[in-house]
């Protein structure tokens, strides 16, 4: 029975910022932590009811605002299978948050949720009890705005409330994945941990080695994991320190891992930050020519690779370069294993892709590419429903790979056929490489490790890395225009419907250009419009986005 003077009461003692819009957008709510009490309070109420909708099992919910500034916060939840909120649901979490926070009292607000307690059919005079899991990065106004969230679920709803405390995001919803599965398979404890997170990656970690009988030392002297002064420190830390892991400490330096300093989050470092200014992020200089480094996100969802050459140039290796890598290693092993008519592996972009990636990819790999909108939904959509092997990357960092139920069915029973030949060596590497990788999300730790792997299998150097194709010079700018919305995209977002004849004006300047290719979007996350442009010679490339900036404005 829910007790709704218990809620009455809450209501009244949370939700301070009042009259202010809010909206559920690619990454969940976002905005000035000082804003978010009334949403945090909704948005506890949607989890719970999510999770009743879906007969009690878990549903996650991450405070974060990822690479925003430390004054910023956020909220985003999370299915029972760790992927992100059902879309249908995305619109519910924006009325309710709005109904609590137009409401002029609590009456107004109950009329709004039982609306859509109706609407969904759901009954709250049942026996199941709801089962959240909630997770929260190192931002210093997540204790409180937990609170928020987290007041009304087990005192008014009954709901079991597993906190994790503070976690990265990936760790939240492989968390939130895990506990489900062990529920369904009536496990008594089902409650998966951190621990579960970390001796999962680092066995298969270990074990890729073991198989090839590789030392266990990375291929290069030196990594240096920059984790923006986020969360991604001490949850790396804790991997690092784990017993079971065993790369030479001298060969690992984690650095910006300040994450108790809270005006230091994402400051000058961090992934968002070394790939838009395409440098070192603080804290770094340049000093032997041989390291690998890498940057996390304040969340760590995203990782970005670089490396300096002997001429102290910075090389950036993104995205786009993570998931060439990962396509040409495991293409390689689907044909050692002979299995590369019965499994489909392909590549999932977005606009953002540089055009050679793209090229190699089609032309050197022969691997099939998708290209879809910006947003991590639409590319992990693409990858889990096309693909036996789906690997997707935004250029920023942000990816995984999905393997689908075939891929491990065949694995399985090509496995059990325990043919003694070289086809095993490929299987188990697959196997292996399907456990290292957090495929309900995007995840820098598991994405780092995965590269450290790959290119010690393959023993290859970050510049050898780099070397397998040349991105083309390319330009993203930001352009502020009176209304964003009137632009309006179709092909994946690489053609403008909207502003009627903008499209021609834009190809007529791309013709100018040799291997030139622009395309012009509405921000999902700020109040304006990106111009990207890449084309083959550098010394133009500044006048080429000009262009197409003077028509956009
Ligand atoms: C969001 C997306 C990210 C995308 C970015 C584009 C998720 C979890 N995050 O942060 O994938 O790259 O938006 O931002 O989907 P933009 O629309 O402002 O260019
Ligand atoms: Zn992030």
């Amino acid at each position: 029975k829910v007790d709704y003077e218990q809620l009455c009461k809450l209501y009244d003692d949370t939700c301070r910022t009042k009259n202010v819009q809010f909206s559920y957008g690619t990454a969940g709510f976002r905005t000035l932590a000082k804003n978010l009490d009334t949403v945090m309070f909704s948005t506890g109420i949607l989890a719970v009811l999510r999770s009743l909708k879906l007969q009690g099992q878990y549903v996650g919910v991450m405070i974060t605002a990822s690479h925003n500034p430390y004054q910023d916060n956020g909220v985003k939840i999370v299915e029972p299978d760790g992927s992100m909120l059902l879309a249908t649901w995305e619109p519910y979490a924006m009325q309710l948050a709005n109904a609590a926070s137009f409401a002029t009292n609590f009456e107004e607000f109950r009329v709004e949720l039982a609306k859509l307690i109706e609407h969904e059919k759901i009954d709250l005079n049942t026996t199941v009890v709801p089962h959240i899991v909630v997770g929260r990065d190192s931002r210093e106004s997540s204790p409180y705005l937990l609170r928020c969230l987290t007041s009304s679920m087990a005192s008014v709803f009954h709901a079991q409330v597993l906190d994790l405390g503070c976690v990265t995001t990936p760790q939240l919803h492989y968390i939130t994945d895990l506990s489900n599965r062990r529920k369904l398979e009536g496990d008594i404890a089902p409650v998966a941990t951190e621990q579960d997170y970390y001796s999962f990656f680092i066995g298969a970690f270990n074990e890729l080695f073991a198989t090839y009988q590789l030392e266990k030392r990375l291929s290069v002297p030196k990594l240096f994991i920059d984790t923006a002064n986020g969360i991604g420190g001490p949850q790396l830390k804790k991997l690092l320190a784990s017993e079971d892991w065993d790369v030479p400490a001298e060969q690992v330096e984690v650095i910006n891992d300040r994450s108790d300093v809270p005006e230091l989050l994402n400051f000058e470092c961090g992934a968002d930050y070394v790939k838009t200014n395409q440098r070192l992020p603080k804290g770094l200089s340049p000093s032997s020519f041989d390291s690998l480094y890498c940057s996390f996100d304040g969340d760590a969802d995203r990782v970005v690779f670089y490396y300096v050459d002997s001429g102290s140039k910075f090389h950036l290796l993104d995205g786009d370069k993570i998931s060439t890598l990962f396509a040409k290693f495991l293409s390689k092993q689907l044909e050692l294993a002979h299995l590369e008519h019965s499994l489909k592996i392909g590549v999932v972009q977005t606009a953002y892709a540089n055009g050679s990636s793209t090229a190699y990819i089609k032309n050197t790999l022969h691997c099939p590419v998708s290209c879809t909108k910006t947003g991590v939904k639409h590319l992990h959509h693409e990858a889990a429903t096309q693909y036996d092997i789906g690997i997707y990357f935004e250029a920023n960092g942000h990816g995984t790979i999905i393997f689908s139920e075939k891929f491990h069915r065949t694995i399985k029973s090509e496995l059990s056929k325990s043919k003694l030949n070289g086809d095993t060596l490929a299987l188990r590497t697959l196997k292996c490489f399907s456990e290292l990788i957090n495929q309900t999300v995007g995840d820098a730790i598991s994405d780092m490790l995965a590269v450290l792997v790959t290119l010690a299998i393959l023993k290859m150097s970050p510049v050898d890395w780099d070397e397998e194709y040349t991105d083309l010079p390319n330009k993203l700018v930001k352009c502020i225009v009176p209304d964003r919305s009137i632009f309006q995209t179709t092909d994946q977002e690489r053609k403008l419907l909207n502003p009627v004849g903008l499209q021609d004006k834009i190809d007529l300047v791309v013709a100018k250009y040799p291997m030139g290719r622009s395309f012009v979007r509405a921000s999902g996350t700020e109040d304006a419009v990106r111009v990207y442009a890449e084309c083959e010679d550098s010394s133009k490339l500044g006048q080429f986005c000009d262009e197409v900036v003077e028509h956009v404005k």
